[in-house]
């Protein structure tokens, strides 16, 4: 199943650099036409099979090489930045493992704060724990290093992949652009997430971009978005005299949005205020203007009715490296604001990868895109299976050269999984049987058995006077 996805996703990417560009008009907003790039709009299912197409087509006209050298180059790129932005937790938790098998403690009360100390969180290392558990019960083998990281990448995927990672963009018949809602408290990196995105929706998505300057609080809080702007060549709309509060740039940044026919307004917001509850109540506020600005419907009384659908996403930014200590506030803003995802910024500089599996998970928020570096290149989708690889030190992704080692541990798990369920049929069959194993202590053994075996890789990896607004126009490179 894993196969078919990654294959469609794969491909999805291959048109990049060989499709032609639409010509953008009066259509507002045509995410949905837009030649799918990399896995960022993750529209699976029916455009992978029309690129499936298109890579055939460009196969038959003898361009296969280009698409597979577009293929190879996104792959290696994506494995580079997710093995060297999880260096540091990779790092700590494999060696952390390394001692799990020369120790002396019980195995699996140690696998448990190991997998607590990489900032996995308690469901989840409770969750391997217990898998590991249920492999080894009723069984006379043991576990290899090779069965516990499967176990362990087994989990985190399904963990992840739970919640869904796509970012929503307008439908075509909603004929209104896209309006994606970016918080978080200060330094969390809302600004440069925003300079990044911009660049990659124009430039993956060839999209027509908007962003909204409503940081009015922090002195040089619009200097550097506009500075963004510049580098990101999209357009970009600030404060002016008529238009001081965020309310009212925003406002102004939607007017222009509609009138310009852009395809993505990216709204910047202040991460502090004189105090957390007038930054919340600005934050609602920006909201309603957006929902009120977007509404479809009029009431009895011909009053906008607020548009429940819009913004499209409401993005909490976090800095990975302060891991749980933003869930708080985080907790706050989801009741208060509701968000629809979480970017993870500073994932490279920071030894508490593992933060993302227990912040996602206890505010039930899917990560939709993950920060490794300060550059415009810098923001990546965010993949379940590649963040795994990536922290648990496991083929290209983990900065390990063995290609195939993600699909050799899925079928070792499966393996894992299915002797489990042949050992349980027998239980029920004849009690008796299973009662051999049942003495044997499997903690001691196992760990002879264990370490007998090559030890893990720690290798680091390779690697309102809306006419008056400011909305200053950016050269671009189309
Ligand atoms: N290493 C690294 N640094 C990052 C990343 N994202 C942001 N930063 C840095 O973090 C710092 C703060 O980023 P900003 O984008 O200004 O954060 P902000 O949330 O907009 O902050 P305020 O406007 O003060 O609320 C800057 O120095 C960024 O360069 C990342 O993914 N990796
Ligand atoms: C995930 O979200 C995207 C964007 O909203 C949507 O198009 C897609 O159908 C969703 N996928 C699943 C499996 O729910
Ligand atoms: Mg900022």
């Amino acid at each position: 199943m894993k196969t078919s996805t990654t294959l469609v996703s794969l491909v999805v990417c291959l048109t990049h650099g060989f499709v032609p560009s639409q010509p953008r008009s009066s259509s507002l907003s045509p995410s949905t036409e837009l030649p799918m790039v990399f896995d960022f709009f993750k529209k699976r299912s029916e455009e992978g099979l029309d690129q499936l197409s298109r890579f055939s087509d460009a196969a038959s006209k003898g361009e296969l090489g280009k698409g597979l050298a577009d293929l190879a180059s996104y792959t290696r790129e994506s494995n580079e930045a997710f093995a060297t932005g999880l260096a540091k937790s990779r790092n700590r938790l494999l060696s952390d493992l390394e001692g799990l098998f020369t120790g002396s403690g019980d195995i699996l009360e140690d696998l448990q704060d190991i997998l607590l100390q990489a900032d996995l969180g308690m469901m989840t290392s409770e969750d391997i724990v217990e898998e590991v558990k249920s492999f080894r019960e009723g069984s006379t083998k043991f576990l290899s290093r090779d069965d516990l990281k499967s176990v362990m990448r087994g989990k985190l995927i399904e963990i992840l992949e739970f919640r869904n990672s796509t970012i929503r963009f307008a439908e075509d018949n909603e004929a209104i652009p896209t309006v994606l809602f970016i918080l978080g408290a200060n330094g969390m990196g809302k600004t440069t997430t925003i300079g990044k995105l911009a660049y990659r929706l124009r430039n993956e998505g060839e999209q027509k971009v908007l962003l909204a300057a409503c940081d009015t609080f922090r002195a040089g809080a619009v200097d550097q978005l506009k500075q963004w702007a510049d580098r990101a060549e999209v357009d970009i709309c600030e404060p002016s005299e008529n238009a001081k509060s965020p309310a009212a740039v925003l406002y102004s940044a939607l007017e222009t949005a509609i009138a310009g026919g852009y395809d993505t307004l990216l709204v910047d917001t202040s991460g502090r205020l004189s105090n957390n509850d007038a930054l919340t109540a600005e934050l609602v506020k920006m909201k309603k203007v957006i929902q009120k600005r977007l509404s479809m419907q009029r009431d009895e009384n011909d009053k906008p009715v607020l548009n429940q659908d819009v913004p499209h996403e409401s993005l909490l930014v976090l800095d990975a490296a302060q891991g749980r200590m933003a869930l708080d506030s985080a907790k706050v803003w989801n009741k208060e604001v509701g968000l629809t995802g979480l970017v993870l910024t500073k994932l490279d500089g920071s030894a508490r990868g593992g933060s993302v599996v227990s912040i996602s998970r206890e505010l039930d928020l899917p990560v939709k895109l993950i920060g490794v570096g300060e550059g415009i290149n810098d923001l990546r989708d965010f993949e379940p299976e590649r963040f795994a690889d990536g922290l648990l030190g496991i083929g290209a992704a983990g900065g390990t050269s063995s290609a195939n080692e993600g699909t050799f541990l899925a079928a070792r798990l499966e393996g894992l999984r299915k002797e489990r369920s042949e050992r349980a049929a027998i239980k029920v069959e004849d009690p008796k049987k299973s009662e051999t194993s049942a003495g044997i202590d499997t903690s001691a053994v196992n760990k002879a058995v264990i370490q007998a075996t090559a030890p893990l890789s720690t290798n680091p990896g390779s690697s309102k006077n809306r006419k008056k607004s400011k909305c200053k126009k950016n050269k671009r490179k189309r």
